[in-house]
């Protein structure tokens, strides 16, 4: 059996770690070695690669790496990115030079992948044989598929927050990290576009692991800088619109609020509701040219989402196991056995 997942960082990764769990699989590492019963079922991620960004002349990827830290078991689950038992004492280095994005911090030991990655992709290799590198020794268990080898970037269009005093008070576009670290998101988002997206292919393995899947699942990511950019490469979201697999989605948002994160800022910027329903609608039925049949929404919420199953399920996703009870919901809703 193949289950595909489309994620981010943080959320995505948890969300992961209950997909393997579901399968009896330990939720970090490689899967078991010899399985018992015939063929082993595979777990693709078509993973968001729009939050990357080039700093110090490394190429940070921040939802591959929380992809690869988590499912390894060396993340720090309670920071939410980056590698637990992490120094800081190069970033305290260059913040003493006065280096750019001090308000980036990049540990020590996460600073190695870093660099690791950034030679390969320097002497041409392209991102998802990279990714398969640092997989080779970080075992996560799951084929962690870049939504792209090429160029994205999401960048937010804010109102100056440093205006000149001259002049009408102008606009600027910042970088996502930007925008959602040093600035936590609190200025109002006018636009948020993946640079690049259009111009984008899916990475190799991409559309083949979404028509090929017995069933798609878009994991409680922010639906807009983490589900969206991955369909705003051509290709991808008509994959999950035509795919013979079911697909279902898992708000990231419960009692109007996302869980954790400003994913209700990215909302605000799309006129999308921050609601289980909202977010629902926003993803649409694929009766109707959208991308879900069901839909799985909290306990306490309500989502009326016109031509799409939706159900309720605790979704809190506090632990692995309580992680691999809402993959086991959505797969009993989709009919698939695993
Ligand atoms: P990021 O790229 O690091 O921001 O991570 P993702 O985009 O993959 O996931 C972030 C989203 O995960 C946020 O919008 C949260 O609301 C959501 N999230 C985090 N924890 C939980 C949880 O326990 N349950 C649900 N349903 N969503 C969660
Ligand atoms: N998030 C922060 O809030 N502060 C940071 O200093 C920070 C550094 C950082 C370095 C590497 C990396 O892979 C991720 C990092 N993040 C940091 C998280 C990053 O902003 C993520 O992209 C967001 O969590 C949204 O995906
Ligand atoms: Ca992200």
């Amino acid at each position: 059996m193949r289950i595909t997942v489309l994620v981010g960082g943080v959320g995505g990764a948890k969300f992961l770690l209950g997909v393997k769990q579901h399968l009896g699989w330990s939720p970090f590492g490689p899967p078991p070695a010899n399985p018992d019963a015939g063929v082993q079922p595979t777990v693709s991620a078509v993973v968001n690669t729009a939050d990357d960004i080039r700093l110090h002349n490394l190429q940070v990827c921040p939802d591959l790496d929380s992809c690869l830290y988590t499912l390894a078991g060396v993340s720090d689950l309670e920071r939410g990115w980056g590698r637990r038992d992490e120094t800081w004492t190069v970033s305290a280095e260059l913040a003493g030079y006065g280096a750019e994005a001090p308000w980036f911090s990049l540990g020590d030991r996460d600073i190695a992948t870093h660099l690791v990655r950034t030679r390969m992709l320097d002497a041409g290799y392209p991102l998802s044989l990279v990714t398969q590198a640092l997989s080779a020794r970080w075992q996560p268990g799951v084929d962690l598929l870049p939504m792209t080898d090429d160029r994205v970037e999401t960048h937010v269009v804010v109102d100056d927050p440093e205006p000149t005093d001259d002049g009408p008070a102008g606009r600027v576009a910042l970088h996502f990290q930007e925008w959602w670290i040093r600035h936590r998101a609190a200025l109002p988002a006018r636009e948020i576009t993946p640079i690049g997206a259009a111009e984008a292919t899916p990475g190799p393995g991409v559309l083949d692991a979404i028509r090929t899947a017995d069933i798609v699942l878009l994991a409680p990511s922010n639906p807009v800088v983490s589900i969206g950019t991955i369909l705003a490469v051509p290709g991808i979201a008509d994959a999950v619109r035509t795919t013979t697999a079911p697909v279902v989605g898992v708000s990231p948002i419960i009692g109007g609020a996302p869980v954790r994160g400003h994913a209700d800022a990215c909302l605000a910027a799309i006129d999308v509701p921050c609601t289980a329903e909202g977010v629902g609608r926003h993803y649409g039925a694929r009766t109707d040219g959208g991308l879900l049949d069901a839909w799985l929404i909290a306990p306490d919420d309500h989502a009326d989402v016109p031509g799409v199953d939706v159900v309720r399920a605790p979704l809190l996703m506090s632990d692995p196991a309580a992680t691999a009870g809402i993959v086991a919901t959505a797969l009993e809703v989709a009919g698939v056995r695993s």
